[in-house]
């Protein structure tokens, strides 16, 4: 329809304004609790309230809707528009998923550095994905623990993990366990495994700090979470929805220097309730953080050959 014509019509008719408002049905692959989860429907009501007319989003659930590591596909097929989300979680689409936890450039500059078009190249072509924004940013993964080491070695222990651990805690030694975030406190209450990787923040959206001893430092990688969506769905969008979720998607990733002073309040608190750090002289630290970072890149360009080393070029330091 001419463009004229539909200004015309919306203005004698309002309600046919409202019928070229889209809605997107969104969910999470984290559970509702967690903080990523309720930061992001804070940013969903602004988008509703600012785009009444243009475009909406609709919450469906976590993963009682779509179980976590199904989420992506639920987005790949088109089930689902958008998912919260983090690359471990659908590796089994595409391995390149898992290689966004190596960035040590900030969302921000991979906007302006060719990262952010590559990543989109990427997951349109592997996983008919639009990458919208990266909405976890500055945040290190860490090794949490129930029994005591002195040194960076997981021989005997039980870990639970996501792809985002596998390679660099079975380098440690580890015996490995993957599970979803919904899945972990009954796995540290029964015992069944000795400890577990996840960020600096978050324990307590998920009451882990009650079945953690230990916190290992120094952290590792760079935490992603983002908001991917279908890309049928995304092309098939009036071009003025579409702007308008790629500029909101934009502005809610600049958002990302509050993690900075989110996790030094997130250290705090877990010491507060007695979560013990465990530390390494220099040396050892600082060749714990070198094996994360080698093992890591090892196992994104041995999964892609292809485009394992052109990320690394351009979200690596
Ligand atoms: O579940 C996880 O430990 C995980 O892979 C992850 C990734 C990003 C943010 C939080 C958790």
């Amino acid at each position: 329809m001419k463009r004229t014509l539909v200004f015309a019509l919306a203005a004698l008719c309002p309600a046919f304004a409202l019928a070229q408002e889209v809605t997107l049905r969104l969910v999470s692959a984290f559970p509702e609790n967690v903080f990523y989860v309720k930061r992001t429907l804070e940013w969903v009501e602004k988008v509703n309230r600012e785009g009444k007319g243009v475009a909406q989003i609709h919450f469906i659930g976590g993963p009682k809707a779509i179980p976590t590591f199904e989420t992506g596909n639920a987005v790949k097929t088109g089930v689902v528009d958008m998912s919260l989300t983090t690359g471990a979680y659908y590796t089994n689409l595409m391995p390149e998923a898992d290689a966004l936890k190596l960035a040590e450039v900030p969302a921000t500059e991979q906007r302006k550095n060719g990262g952010f078009a590559l990543i989109n190249k990427i997951w349109a072509e592997k996983a008919n994905m639009v990458y919208l924004a990266r909405v976890v940013d500055y945040t290190p993964f860490h090794l949490y623990l129930n029994k005591k080491i002195d040194k960076p070695d997981l021989t005997g222990l039980k870990i639970r993990i996501t792809p985002v651990y596998r390679d660099f805690f079975q380098a440690l030694g580890a015996a490995v366990m993957t599970t979803a975030p919904g899945e972990v406190y009954t796995a540290l209450e029964r015992g069944v495994i000795d400890g577990y990787g996840w960020p600096i923040h978050g324990l307590f959206d998920l009451n882990w700090q009650e079945k953690t001893k230990y916190r290992v430092d120094p952290g590792f990688y760079n935490a992603e979470v983002s908001l991917v969506a279908n890309r049928d769905k995304w092309q098939a969008l009036p071009p003025k929805a579409r702007e308008y979720l790629e500029r909101q998607a934009r502005d809610y990733e600049a958002q990302n220097d509050f993690w900075k002073s989110y996790n030094q309040n997130e250290i705090k608190r877990q010491s507060e309730v007695g979560i013990q750090a465990i530390t390494f002289d220099a040396a050892t630290s600082r060749a714990y953080v070198e094996k994360a970072k080698e093992v890591g890149w090892a196992g994104a360009i041995k999964a892609s050959p292809q485009y394992g080393p052109q990320l690394k070029k351009l979200i690596a330091k």
